[in-house]
This record gives C-alpha cells, sequence and structure tokens, in this order.
C-alpha cells in the first residue's frame, strides 16, 4: 500500500494543539510529522513531547508550510491536518481513501450537501458568501470537471506527484486557494467529501478578514496573468 503521511500545521497552538492531537485516530497513517511557522508559546516543545518530528520554517507563512510538509512526507499520500479545533480528525482515513482510489487531491468540504461550516449557525454568513464567490470564479474559469464547493479548505489530501505538478508559490494563506487553481488547470482528478467545521479551541486566528481577502484577490488575478505557464 501507498505510504501515507499527515502532516501538522501549527503555529502558536499550545492551547488547542494538545486537545485535538489525541483525536487523531490511531492507524490513520505511517508516519505523523509536524511543520511548525515559528512558535513561541511551546507549540514546539509540547509537539516534540509526543515523539513528533517537527520542521521548523525559516520563514513564516502557511503556503511555506505546505510544500515545506509535501517535501519533508515520507509517504507519496499526504494529508495536512491544522490542529486548532476547526477540523475533524475523524475525516482523516476518509481523505486518505480518497487518495488510496486514485484521485490526485481530496478536499474536505464545508459547504456540500451533508457538511456544515462554522457560521451554519448564524443567519449572516459574511465569510461563508466571501469564500463562495471565490470558489465559483475559480470553477468557472478553471474547472472542466465535478464543481469544487469548498476551494479554500485547507483541510485535504494531495499526492506528492500532484504537489510537485502544481508549482505553487503563493507563501501565506490563499496557498489552499492557489493548489485548487492549479489542480483544476492541470486537469486533475478532485474529490471532495463533506465535513463538520469545529470552533477553534482558545489561541488566535491568524487570519484576519480583509487582508486575507486582498490577499485572495491578488492571486485570483495572478492567476488569470499566469495562466497555464507554471
Ligand atoms: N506551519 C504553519 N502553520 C500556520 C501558519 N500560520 C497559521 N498556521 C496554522 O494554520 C491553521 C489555520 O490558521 P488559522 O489562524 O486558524 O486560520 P483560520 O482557520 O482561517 O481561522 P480560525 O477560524 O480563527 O481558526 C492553524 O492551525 C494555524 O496554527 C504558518 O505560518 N505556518
Ligand atoms: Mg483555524
Amino acid at each position: 500500500m501507498t505510504k501515507r503521511t499527515i502532516v501538522l500545521l501549527t503555529f502558536n497552538e499550545i492551547e488547542a494543539a494538545p486537545k485535538v492531537i489525541g483525536t487523531i485516530p490511531k492507524d490513520a497513517a505511517d508516519e505523523i510529522i509536524a511543520v511548525d511557522g515559528g512558535s513561541k508559546d511551546g507549540t514546539i516543545d509540547f509537539l516534540k513531547s509526543k515523539g513528533l518530528r517537527v520542521v521548523v520554517q525559516q520563514e513564516r507563512g502557511r503556503g511555506i508550510a505546505f510544500r515545506l510538509g509535501a517535501q519533508e512526507a515520507k509517504g507519496e499520500h499526504v494529508v495536512f491536518y491544522s490542529p486548532d479545533g476547526n477540523e475533524d480528525a475523524k475525516d482523516i482515513p476518509r481523505l486518505f481513501a480518497a487518495l488510496a482510489e486514485g484521485y490526485d487531491m481530496v478536499i474536505a468540504s464545508r459547504m456540500m450537501k451533508g457538511a456544515f461550516n462554522e457560521e451554519d449557525v448564524h443567519w449572516w454568513r459574511p465569510r461563508k458568501w466571501v469564500n463562495q464567490s471565490f470558489t465559483l470564479a475559480a470553477n468557472m474559469l478553471w474547472n472542466r470537471g465535478d464543481y469544487v464547493t469548498d476551494t479554500i479548505n485547507g483541510f485535504r489530501g494531495v499526492t506528492k506527484a500532484a504537489m510537485t505538478r502544481m508549482a505553487t508559490d503563493e507563501k501565506g494563506f490563499p496557498i489552499e486557494y492557489q493548489m485548487s487553481i492549479r489542480a483544476m488547470k492541470l486537469g486533475l482528478k478532485i474529490k471532495e467529501i463533506p465535513t463538520h467545521e469545529g470552533q477553534r479551541v482558545g489561541g488566535a486566528s491568524t487570519a484576519e478578514s480583509w487582508p486575507t481577502g486582498k490577499r485572495f484577490v491578488r492571486k485570483f488575478l495572478d492567476e488569470i496573468a499566469v495562466g497555464s505557464s507554471f
């Protein structure tokens, strides 16, 4: 069987990580490693105390973390998992199962039928609507396969081969969006599974809406300019 690696992505998650890491199903993968953005709150020592190999980034950024994680993974099948409370670890085996079926990328969707988004408890859902607009634009321009409902969620699996072909260069938050767009451009096989998004456990969000939104717009325009030259 193809080897499987879980890559934990952390930046100052000392409140959440100790509560969340225990929820990862045993035997979900052959290897678990962590990529850390340079935490100063004891997260790195905590992860090491759990026997995990921790790769500390030279430069912060979630995009850098995705590439480093794929590079350092021994497995060909890689699932990225952020232990801050948002992602339901019970879905990890389902993500690996889809990669084993032959998909190049599999996304845990918060938007498809059967899924739940953290804003779904409210009537007013600005973040969800903005996300869905970016997703609609990407599908209209580049997708030739089934509609992808959540191009932005980081909870996803990918093959190392696909990661290499996508040749991403985004350093920060729109990395997931760039991966989705490039997978569409390449005509890679994408699958989604419904997931239940939970609330962050303590700590602080690093994705403020306004600056992150502007980076998404820039990324979208960059991807139009780049076309298929990557
Ligand atoms: N390795 C690495 N992880 C990061 C970096 N920046 C953020 N993360 C992690 O990426 C995950 C997502 O970041 P969040 O700040 O929670 O963003 P979000 O999920 O959109 O926001 P919330 O809804 O508040 O949770 C968390 O597990 C962070 O610890 C980074 O530079 N490097
Ligand atoms: Mg989060």
